[in-house]
């Protein structure tokens, strides 16, 4: 009879042990090559673009964690950026000192032949935006005057696979309207027109065929990301005669053809989102008031959000993600541009496989916390499911505990996976997270 207190006491102090491992901060800085604003971003492979602002695209290879430089054929503000298969694209914007036109110059980089050339969108637009899907580009709305109020609703759609340009009409013309794609849909939301715009336009490239939603506000300058089956549309400013910013978080679902609302943290706008993993990230902004250096994370595996910040206040950052790592780059500060890249990126914690105390050690007490765990109630859960997923089959469940004791005791029986003795992250991708591991570097 007293095996038991002592035993549950052991477990309590071993997860109380456990708690002490860490959580690494997924931030770190960089440098865009001189202080930019209204550019645009875009990833190919390895490789984030950030072009414009200037003439300037400064490019972000991950695999060597380098930078390099290359040139627009022209300097452009304002400008939007999408990838078709291996290509980039930044098309459109406008230049003060170039004169009161807008662009229509479009540069193309194809990544897998390192070249660079042109091309001209059907109509001269700025503040029009870029979406991807499949192996096409495609860039709606904006404006097509500098100094007088216009709007457009040309969508100009660009397919690698064949090199054509075609075009397509949004249901309401609009400007500083936001893109973002999941599946075969992309989704068109929001924008300045006559009058701020709820309007979603969706494209679907599996049918060809358009269709409309609603936001459940209008407003201009919001932010958008898809995670898994969800696209998400951010704050924004609801109109122009006033300086409020919206925080309304408008969700839609492909799954279930569900629209949800939620809400950001602070409310602003004319900031960025992009999704690294199951988190849809949205960044800095202006409350209207001041810069903004909050970010608002919604982490589509748990469905639950958290708040950060960037290492600058700023708006009209952009971002893009590669290989994992989300980058939000250049912008506005009180002061002038700002040449600051914030990248996130969640380290892969190392863990000992089998080792679900987290003690360092692979033995019986591992055996018992992984039962405990699973069938003791009021137990604490694993900090480390990865390493209590003893078999490495993605799940973390009895087989676990059969399958360590047998690699201990039983002569012959297959050994715990990699990573085991030494510490390492997961060599096989599962839906099971390892928030924290205090025993391994
Ligand atoms: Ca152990
Ligand atoms: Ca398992
Ligand atoms: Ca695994």
């Amino acid at each position: 009879m007293r095996l038991l207190p002592r035993l549950l006491s052991s477990i309590v102090l071993l997860a109380a042990l456990s708690s002490l491992g860490h959580a690494q901060d997924p931030w770190s800085v960089s440098a865009l090559s001189g202080p930019r604003f209204a550019l645009q971003a875009a990833s190919v492979d390895s490789q984030a673009f950030f072009g414009g602002g200037g003439s300037t695209v400064d490019v972000y290879d991950s695999t060597t964690e380098t930078w390099t430089i290359a040139t627009l054929s022209s300097p452009r503000q304002y400008l939007a950026a999408a990838t078709a298969g291996n290509q980039v694209l930044f098309a459109g914007g406008f230049w003060s000192a170039a004169g009161p036109s807008v662009s229509n110059q479009v540069d193309i980089y194809d990544t897998a032949t390192d070249v660079w050339s042109t091309a001209s969108l059907s109509e001269p637009r700025s503040a029009l935006v870029g979406a991807s899907v499949g192996s096409k580009s495609l860039f709606a709305g904006g404006a097509n005057v500098v100094g007088a109020f216009s709007v457009s609703d040309v969508v100009d759609i660009y397919d690698s696979s064949t090199g054509i340009w075609s075009t397509a009409t949004l249901s309401a013309p609009r400007k500083q309207l936001v893109a973002t794609t999941v599946g075969s849909k992309v989704f068109f939301a929001g924008g300045l027109g006559f009058g701020t715009s709820n309007v979603v336009d969706i494209y679907d490239d599996s049918t060809g065929l358009w269709s409309t939603a609603s936001l459940s506000q209008a407003r201009f300058d919001l932010a958008a990301t898809s995670v898994g089956t969800k696209a998400i549309f951010a704050g924004g400013r609801p109109s122009t005669a006033t300086s409020t910013m919206s925080s309304v978080v408008d969700i839609y679902d492909t799954a279930t053809d569900t629209w949800t609302t939620s809400t950001l943290s602070e409310p602003r706008g004319y900031f960025t989102a992009t999704t690294v993993g199951s988190e849809a990230i949205f960044a800095g902004g202006t409350t209207d008031v001041a810069g903004s250096a909050v970010v608002d994370i919604y982490d589509s595996s748990t469905d639950t959000w958290s708040t950060d910040t960037v290492s600058e206040a700023r708006w009209g950052l952009v971002s893009t993600s590669v290989d994992g790592k989300a980058l939000f780059a250049g912008g506005l500060t009180a002061t002038g541009g700002s040449a600051v890249v914030d990248i996130f990126e969640r380290q892969p914690m190392g863990f000992r496989r089998g080792d679900s105390n987290d003690d360092g050690l692979f033995d019986l007490g591992d055996a018992i916390h992984t039962l405990s765990a699973l069938f003791v109630p009021g137990a604490d859960p694993l900090t480390c499911n990865d390493a209590g997923d003893a078999n490495d089959d993605g799940e973390f469940d009895v087989s676990d505990a059969v399958y360590l004791l047998a690699s201990l005791f039983i002569p012959g029986a297959p050994p715990v996976p990699s990573p085991q003795p030494a510490c390492g992250s997961d060599p096989t991708d599962d839906v099971l997270t390892c928030d924290s591991y205090g025993t391994c570097p």
